[in-house]
């Protein structure tokens, strides 16, 4: 079965998505997510300029060698685009093949290892109190696992906290907007939001928070302590991690669990967090991360140091990226928890999918595939508009990470 044709799809509804549709000259055709957000075209151009004559006349069914000739035969290896024109061919291929051999993708990969994946959800709210019922409120829809975020008394934003508590969506204007941002008011301020949570709903359910790159090794290891007796299920990214090693300081101090990942590419990110046992969760997903082959190789190797998968799920990856990396976890052996943010009504209706959630799990469906499909004249109602990332700075002015 050799590829005839290789399409990029962009469509806007509500958020930006790009879409790869891989077709084989036997009629089969299979979707990836190639989605950056903030720099979607960049991935379609690498894709429509420099990856689609590669691919036509290929046999759809080499992805092995497929992503080696992309990843090798580019030269330039790694970095965000590459890596998501990479893993949307590779998605779209595993797609392919799986519905060509009449399977749904778990089943290609090894089989199921659990009957349902287990998600987490976003509680967020203006303060303590909103966001603990809205905490209430995923208990009730059946949820087992809920990350928590509030806003900072004092602060005028802060990571996680919008009006549209349901589908937060930081990507929100034409140009960044600009927020101002307080560690030390952050830092005072979360143990209270997770003791009032512990005090409220007890120990039945697990609590995560994302930290969302904010704060130096030392401060993420004091930030740990202070949040160990609320036994969170993770802390998730503590500090930035161009340098892998900061997170040694980080694990000297402190017991509660860590989560990194999910703006990783390549394994060669994540190898000293892995191989020295330095976080627990590794939140890499199929988008960005190469696709089901690369992503196959990280989990293996944090499988070896008993580290665990959290794959990204927010709205910015596509509900292709949704059916993929749930067909990944019900097959992973070292499978922890997926995140799971829901897309809007429109996404869902131009993203056709399988996937269900219930009773605290989503469960990737049994159609061949990953399950996922675009609906091409609905999509084309949805123009691209361009949307940015917020940027964060200190009260004097300085550049911070957001
Ligand atoms: C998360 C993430 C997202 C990112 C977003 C950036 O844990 O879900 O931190 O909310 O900010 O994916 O595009
Ligand atoms: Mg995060």
């Amino acid at each position: 079965m050799k590829i005839a044709a290789v399409k990029v799809i962009v469509t806007c509804p509500g958020r930006n998505f790009v879409t790869l549709k891989i077709t084989t000259d036997q009629g089969v055709h299979g979707i990836g997510d190639a989605t950056l957000n903030g720099r979607e075209l960049a991935v379609v151009s690498y894709l429509q300029d420099h990856v689609a004559d590669c691919l036509v006349g290929r046999d759809a069914g080499a992805i092995e060698d497929i992503w080696q000739y992309l990843y090798r035969g580019c030269y330039w290896r790694r970095g965000p685009v590459t890596m998501a024109a990479i893993g949307a061919v590779d998605t779209a291929l595993w797609d392919i093949k799986a519905k060509a051999a009449g399977m749904p993708l778990y089943e290609l990969l090894g089989g199921r290892s659990r009957r349902g994946v287990m998600v987490y959800g976003h509680a967020s709210g203006r303060d303590i109190e909103e966001t603990s019922d809205e905490v209430a409120r995923y208990i009730e829809l059946g949820y087992r696992a809920i990350r928590a975020q509030s806003g900072v008394p004092g602060m005028d934003s802060t990571y996680g906290v919008s009006a549209d508590r349901m589908y937060y969506e930081p990507a929100d204007a034409a140009l960044p907007t600009e927020n101002v941002w307080s560690t030390e008011k952050y830092l005072d301020h979360v143990p209270k939001l997770f003791d009032r949570l512990r005090e409220r709903f007890g120990f039945g359910h697990h609590l995560l928070h994302d930290v969302h790159h904010r704060l130096t090794p030392m401060e993420a290891a004091r930030l740990g302590i202070s949040l160990e007796d609320y036994r969170l299920f993770w802390m998730e990214d503590p500090t930035p991690v161009e340098n892998q090693e900061a997170f040694r300081l980080i694990r000297k101090h402190t017991v509660t669990p860590l989560a990194v990942g999910e703006i990783f590419n390549t394994v060669w990110d994540c190898k000293d967090l892995l191989s020295e046992q330095l976080i627990d969760y590794i939140r890499t997903t199929v988008t960005h991360a190469g696709g089901i082959t690369h992503l196959r190789r990280i989990a293996d190797l944090a499988a070896m140091y008993q580290i665990r998968t959290g794959c990204h799920g927010a709205t910015d990856l596509s509900p292709v990226c949704m059916g993929a990396a749930l067909h990944f976890d019900t097959w992973a052996p070292n499978f922890g928890i997926q995140e799971y943010m829901l897309h809007t009504e429109p996404t869902d209706e131009v993203f056709p999918h399988d996937y269900r959630f219930s009773e605290g799990e989503l469960h990737a469906g049994e159609s061949p595939g990953h399950g996922v499909d675009i609906d091409e004249r609905l999509a084309a109602k949805y123009p691209y508009r361009k949307a940015y990332l917020p940027v964060n700075r200190l009260r004097d002015g300085t550049m911070w990470n957001w």
